[in-house]
């Protein structure tokens, strides 16, 4: 089955990885997933690698515009705004605020979250016990929640009163603190922020596509959210090239 679909996406159910369909989903887009299987290491196969140098989810393919390429979840976020005129304010102050806000979460949040999860969840299970890695990486996850906290005082949205690719970029990582073993207490206009998002019907069910893991975020009903995915995305794209 072929597509007029402008947008491939590449992904998996990451924080990375859901970037781009919370983008999409929020914008109305119709677009093509192949969802990576990380169990079958197709984000390191050669003809992963010739879209992706990295080896990482997610990628976009642009149909529309001589199939080109975009890598960097930040920059796929950039570049789905500016194709569609979505989620990026016009103003240039808040169009560079948005993108500050962009990079502390490329920056900061993403790194720091993603290392306090891998030192916990995936070293440890393989019997390394890092607690000192542990303790820096938890401790300066807080910290940078605490600077979102300060900046959503008297905000509904990163950038003022408009949900942008900033609030996309940031929203997955730092609503997995509960993955990352790192408190919120005491941040309660991040906490308004995460009620807020919450009750974005498009983002949430980006946060099912390709699956669920409401585990990141401490809730949910797996199986049953798996079952409506089942019947969303029947087709492959790739298999449609064979
Ligand atoms: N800076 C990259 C990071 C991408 C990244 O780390 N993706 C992870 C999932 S969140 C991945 O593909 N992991 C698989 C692997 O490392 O092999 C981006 O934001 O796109």
């Amino acid at each position: 089955m072929s597509s007029n679909n402008d947008i491939v996406l590449y992904t998996a159910s990451t924080m990375n990885g859901w970037k781009p369909v919370i983008f999409l989903e929020e914008a109305g887009v119709d677009y093509d997933l192949v969802p990576i299987d990380f169990s079958k290491r197709e984000q390191k196969a050669p003809e992963y690698l010739k879209l992706n140098p990295n080896g990482r989810i997610p990628t976009i393919v642009d149909r529309s515009n001589d199939d080109f390429v975009v890598f960097e979840s930040g920059a796929i976020l950039w570049y789905l705004a500016q194709k569609y005129g979505k989620f990026l304010p016009s103003d240039p102050k808040a169009q560079s605020e948005t993108l500050q806000w962009l990079m502390f979460q490329m920056g900061g949040i993403g790194p720091m979250m993603g290392q306090a999860m891998y030192f916990q969840r995936i070293a440890a299970k393989q019997g390394e016990e890092h607690p000192f890695a542990i303790k820096r990486y938890v401790d300066e996850s807080r910290r940078l929640l605490e600077v979102l906290n300060t900046r959503l005082e008297g905000r509904q949205y990163l950038v003022n009163e408009e949900f942008t690719i900033a609030d996309i970029a940031t929203y997955p990582w730092a609503r997995a603190f509960y993955w990352a073993n790192v408190s919120v207490e005491g941040l309660p206009h991040l906490q308004a922020w995460f009620d807020r998002i919450d009750g974005r019907e498009a983002t949430q069910r980006a946060l099912t596509i390709p699956k669920p893991f409401w585990a990141f975020f401490g809730r949910g009903d797996v199986a049953a959210q798996e079952r409506e995915n089942a019947d969303r995305f029947k087709t492959d794209v790739r298999k449609d090239n064979e």
